[in-house]
């Protein structure tokens, strides 16, 4: 392997002449946080005293051996992976990984003090912190319905999960001293064809009234509500669909969260950042890989996770959109999911804030498009993977494939022993 100076020098070489400062680009790169959701750590099973089925349309396929099975492993596991991933990092908890020291917590009791273990955890590892209440796997969303609720003690009790919920994201905001997103989805609808949408609806619309009464200061929490298209066994109709949802951003002032597996197959999030972003502060990713359905599958480096980067940096969006990932694949080692997707989403950054985009522009400014289209295929390959590589050694993080070694040592020493 060349020596990070030689690479770097090859690369501002090749990437100057379009005008691209390799080293601007490194930096900007290292200073965007990506979000890494816990949930990938161990099927999205969480520590609650009772142990019950993923439920809400979702689903996480595989049995691959070693899964973390509690909070200590979890930990480790995430610890492990960190030293794999380069890049400023937050990690993304559901109310489902509190910390209650093994006691029952009914969800409309968990608070701050819950999550008190993982606010100094995460202190001690550096990363900010995000939140997700859980509106799933629990008896009370069992007929389908949450905040839609019709049954005015079920919405209640959900309302009361929103509101404690914004307390917990608050708390992470104020301990790591950066703006914790919380995210509300979800899972209503209905298998078949409804005869009254409207009423879920308005039943939803006026939980979010509630949850939202509060005001929280944005320096600490950040809301954002996410919207999606169909789930399994409820296939007919979402109660918060995009639409739904849009509106919802917009009247409350939060963020809107856009789920890549979220919408119609030829639909594409990197076209919704531009246009969702004219009307609202800001935008959450869940950056996912949707295989024929919202599959959840590993996020990999595809023409539209670059897509996705790209409109944040050509946009000049790095403010207003917060990356995160929502995939969950149990089918191969979970650490080594965790690396790859979020290497992946860090490599689009890269590979966004290596476009000649001033260059690219001009030519689409004058009415040039041939030439943009033949610079954007000549773009694909250049070398790339040395600045990559270079990155990861600047980062302390292996280069290249040489982390696969290492995630399969901690597969033999540490999960296979689970
Ligand atoms: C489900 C949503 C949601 C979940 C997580 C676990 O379709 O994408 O974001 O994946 O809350
Ligand atoms: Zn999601």
């Amino acid at each position: 392997m060349l020596n990070t100076e030689k690479a770097l020098e090859i690369a501002r070489n090749v990437y100057g002449k379009y005008g691209v400062d390799v080293d601007a680009a490194l930096t900007a790169t290292a200073a965007t946080p990506v979000s890494i959701h816990c949930w990938q750590g161990d099927d999205v099973a969480g520590f609650e005293a009772a142990d019950g089925d993923l439920t809400g349309g979702i689903q996480s396929t595989g049995n691959y051996p070693g899964k973390a099975r509690n909070i200590a492993e979890l930990r480790a596991d995430f610890e492990f992976a960190k030293t794999l991933i380069p890049g400023k990092k937050k990690f993304s908890l559901h109310a489902i990984y509190l910390d209650a020291g093994g006691k029952k917590v009914a969800r409309n009791e968990i608070g701050p003090e819950h999550f008190a273990s993982w606010i100094d955890w995460a202190k001690e590892q550096g990363l900010g912190l995000d939140y997700n209440p859980t509106f799933f796997s629990h008896p009370l969303s069992a007929d389908g319905f949450t905040l839609s609720s019709d049954d005015e003690g079920i919405r209640k009790f959900w309302v009361e999960h929103g509101i404690l919920s914004r307390k917990v994201s608050e708390a992470f905001g104020k301990a790591t001293g950066q703006p914790s997103v919380i995210n509300f989805w979800v899972p209503d609808g209905f298998k078949d064809t409804p005869v009254n949408r409207a009423r879920k609806r308005e039943n939803l619309a006026r939980s979010y009234d509630e949850i939202f009464s509060e005001k929280i200061s944005k320096e600490y929490n950040l809301d954002s509500v996410e919207s999606k298209l169909f789930g399994i066994g409820l296939e007919s109709c979402t109660i918060g669909s995009h639409e739904f949802y849009l509106g919802c951003a917009m009247k409350h002032g939060v963020l809107l969260t856009l789920d890549t597996g979220h919408f119609h197959p030829t639909e594409v999030v990197s076209d919704k950042i531009s246009s969702t972003l004219q009307y609202i502060d800001g935008v959450m990713l869940h950056v996912s890989r949707p295989v024929r359905w919202d599959s959840d599958h590993v996020v990999i480096l595809d023409d539209e996770l670059k897509a996705i980067a790209c409109e944040i940096h050509r946009g000049g969006y790095e403010k207003r959109v917060n990356i995160g990932l929502d995939f969950f694949d149990g089918s191969i080692n979970r650490i080594a999911a965790w690396t790859m997707g979020t290497r992946n989403m860090q490599k689009a950054v890269l590979w966004a804030n290596l476009e000649p985009v001033k260059m690219l522009q001009k030519f689409e400014l004058e009415g040039d498009y041939t030439s943009r289209l033949a610079y954007l295929e000549e773009l694909k390959t250049l070398p790339f993977g040395l600045v990559w590589n270079a990155y990861c050694e600047m980062q302390g993080v292996p280069a290249g494939d040489s982390w696969i070694p290492m995630m399969k040592k901690y597969e033999a020493d540490v999960l296979s022993a689970r």
